[in-house]
């Protein structure tokens, strides 16, 4: 045990907190890594660009193009992060020799991840893939006006279901299976009723098969507006909230998918009072839903501490959603899964029961003086001793291991 350590713990310990609790804590917490990250999500279908309203910008060498070197750059990225991981695969990073359908995708066509996640001890997430793909060029998936256009994407969701209920078993830890679709309107709408309606019964047929629980979460996720789909998003909030509450599935809140007054931090409470479990995208929409790399923000600090404040660190199901092609990819996925990681132990870190006991009392002015001052408490020196004990370079010098071996030679 380093001497900042100690004298950090004894600081805690006067505040009534125990460090070691909050580190045992922390660590057991599984995070899902965004698959996405290392090629700007394109996958490995070799098609088009990426499409659905989502864009990732900036032209930094050393995307990974297959399998191989995905898999690679996430074995240096969890090298450099402390803690569970899971890692979240959207359908586009199947391994195949041909092109599959989506809607035929097996099991065995990500056997390599399957591999990889046992071999790792690493769990695995899925995402039914609902764009860059001809049937969704018209900026509608679940919600087509055409009955046929419906069925396949449906089709693509089934099978994804599968998959993941699949990896679940193999894995003993329970699968999410998250579903986004980008289905909106570049400009005014003559109806959102229909395309809703239609979303809803796409939904309830995918839906329809029951899994265990204990082995597949489905999740749906919100947003306000997509790059060319500006004027209507047939999945909205207000959509899925209900869609949620009414069939049992849980709802996803991407932190980049709100109006940028409104905070995530702030709806976490609400949900968690009708819902067994909620999913989070943790990203940081700049000036738009422009999934920036994570930072240690007030908002990312804020959520953790609502995650923390409710009781609810297995409620909520933790996963990150940014892709940044403007600057090293490893070291984007690296920074991201070091500040949620940092968040988290902030809020363990924290004495929540004298500060809602003052929020009670009506003392504001305490709560506020308190609440600030307890920004500087030795959280670093903490962070270095559960760096250091699982063998995670703590400071800049994880930086310095994810630059040595850029991937320049990667077209
Ligand atoms: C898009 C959503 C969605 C995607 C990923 C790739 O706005 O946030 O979660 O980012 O599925
Ligand atoms: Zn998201």
């Amino acid at each position: 045990m380093s001497a900042r350590y100690a004298s950090a713990k004894a600081q805690y310990a006067a505040l009534g907190l125990d460090t070691e609790k909050a580190i045992e804590a922390l660590l057991a917490l599984p995070i899902s890594i965004h698959c996405w990250q290392g090629d700007d999500v394109r996958g490995f279908e070799g098609g088009g660009a990426l499409s659905g309203g989502i864009a990732a910008t900036g032209n930094y060498p050393g995307r990974a193009r297959n399998f191989t070197e995905l898999s690679q750059d996430l074995e240096q990225v969890l090298a450099l992060v402390p803690g569970r991981h899971k890692i979240n695969l959207h359908a586009i990073y199947a391994v195949t020799h041909d092109a599959v359908p989506r809607d035929q995708l097996q099991p065995e066509h990500f056997a390599p991840w399957l591999e990889f996640a046992k071999r790792r001890g690493l769990g695995l997430d899925v995402n039914p893939t609902l764009f860059s793909h001809p049937l969704a060029a018209q900026g509608m998936t679940l919600s087509h006006p055409e009955e046929g256009v419906r069925r396949f994407w449906i089709g693509h969701c089934k099978a994804m279901r599968r998959i993941g209920a699949h990896f679940a078993r193999e894995l003993g830890q329970v699968c999410v299976n998250n579903i986004w679709i980008p289905d909106g309107l570049k400009d005014s709408p003559a109806d959102r009723l229909g395309p809703r309606a239609r979303l809803k019964a796409s939904l309830d047929e995918i839906l329809a098969e029951q899994y265990d629980k204990a082995l597949l979460i489905d999740a749906v996720e919100s947003k306000v507006f997509g790059i060319g789909l500006e004027s209507y998003t047939v999945g909205s909030h207000e959509f899925y909230l209900n869609y949620a509450a009414k069939t049992g599935c849980a709802c996803l809140l991407d932190n980049g998918h709100y109006h940028p007054t409104e905070l995530v931090s702030d709806k976490i409470s609400s949900l968690l009072l009708f819902a067994d479990v909620i999913a989070l995208h943790l990203t940081r929409g700049v000036r738009w839903d422009s999934d920036h790399v994570v930072t240690l923000g007030d908002e990312l600090v804020e959520i953790a501490k609502e995650i923390v404040r409710c009781g609810a660190l297995e409620r909520v199901l933790l996963a990150l959603d940014y892709f940044d092609a403007s600057i090293n990819r490893v070291a984007a996925w690296v920074i991201g899964l070091r500040n949620v990681r940092k968040a988290l132990l902030q809020a363990l870190l924290l004495p929540h029961g004298q500060l809602r006991d003052l929020q009670n009392a009506g003392d504001f002015t305490r709560l506020l003086a308190l609440q600030e001052e307890y920004k500087l408490l030795p959280l670093g020196d903490v962070w270095a001793e559960l760096c250091a004990r699982a063998g995670i370079p703590a400071g800049g010098e994880w930086l310095e291991q994810a630059l040595a071996c850029e991937r320049t030679q990667r077209a």
